[in-house]
């Protein structure tokens, strides 16, 4: 049976948060890194790629909803995306590759326009604040879009380490990509906070041993150590309080 224990040390020499469960023990002091999952988190772009499945949904007559996009695909790579999408239907790998192109040229289509206004409010601020706390940053996300949505975004320069959708095979909620931002900023995962807008992300992020802080409704991440609506406006002291 699983349980957590949370004990708050505050005297002036000690400020920490122990987490304790019968599977997990570690004690966590400020992260030495935080690792950003990116759409969903730092930037709305999670609407964008709903909206292309939608799409490619509409064009093949298969039914898919909202609700079954976050409860499904959000955080999910490509393929594994698409194979939920088809819902049993049998196709050819040949076909399954000109769907995942055709969804791509949609999504893509839609970040063409991106800008720095649609990182999240305050996001840079926070960004800074971290990095000035001493704080290495990382981004672990599934998409192979990453870098051009960075790009896009003008904050590429704000992080010591960037894992992708490129980066590793087994995608979320395997913990590799987590793992492997992890190694790329030299931090031991014990170390880390992870930031994530999935549930399938927020099991990655604690299969790698990390502490998770989920991004959205509660009842999205049962395993998450804290959650928070959104990132608006959040200072360093928002995230570890
Ligand atoms: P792409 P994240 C994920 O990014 C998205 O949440 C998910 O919807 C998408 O299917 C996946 O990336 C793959 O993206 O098709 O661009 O390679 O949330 O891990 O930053
Ligand atoms: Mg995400």
């Amino acid at each position: 049976m699983k349980w957590k224990l949370k004990v708050y040390l505050t005297s002036s020499y000690y400020k920490r948060t122990v987490f304790s469960t019968v599977e997990n023990y570690f004690i966590m002091n400020t992260p030495k890194a935080i690792i950003f999952d990116l759409d969903g988190v730092l930037t709305d772009t999670s609407e964008y790629h709903y909206q292309a499945w939608k799409h490619l949904a509409d064009d093949e007559g298969i039914p898919f909803t909202q609700e079954e996009n976050d409860a499904h695909l959000r955080g999910v790579g490509r393929r594994d995306s698409l194979m939920y999408l088809l819902k049993g239907r049998k196709v050819s790998e040949e076909q399954m590759q000109e769907m995942m192109g055709r969804k791509n040229r949609y999504y893509t289509e839609l970040i063409k326009n991106m800008s720095p206004k649609e990182v999240v409010a305050g996001g840079v601020d926070l960004l800074k604040e971290i990095r000035q706390a001493g704080i290495n940053t990382a981004i672990a996300s599934a998409s192979r879009n990453t870098t051009t949505v960075l790009q896009r975004l003008e904050i590429t320069s704000y992080f010591d380490g960037i894992a992708d959708g490129n980066s590793v095979v087994n995608g979320k909620p395997a913990p590799d990509v987590f793992v492997f931002a992890a190694g790329i900023v030299n931090t031991s995962v014990v170390d880390c906070l992870g930031i994530e807008d999935a549930n399938a992300g927020i099991e990655a992020i604690k299969a790698a041993g990390m502490m998770a802080l989920g991004i959205g409704p509660k009842e999205r991440f049962p395993k998450a150590d804290k959650v928070m609506d959104n990132l608006e406006n959040k200072n360093l002291q928002d995230l570890l309080a």
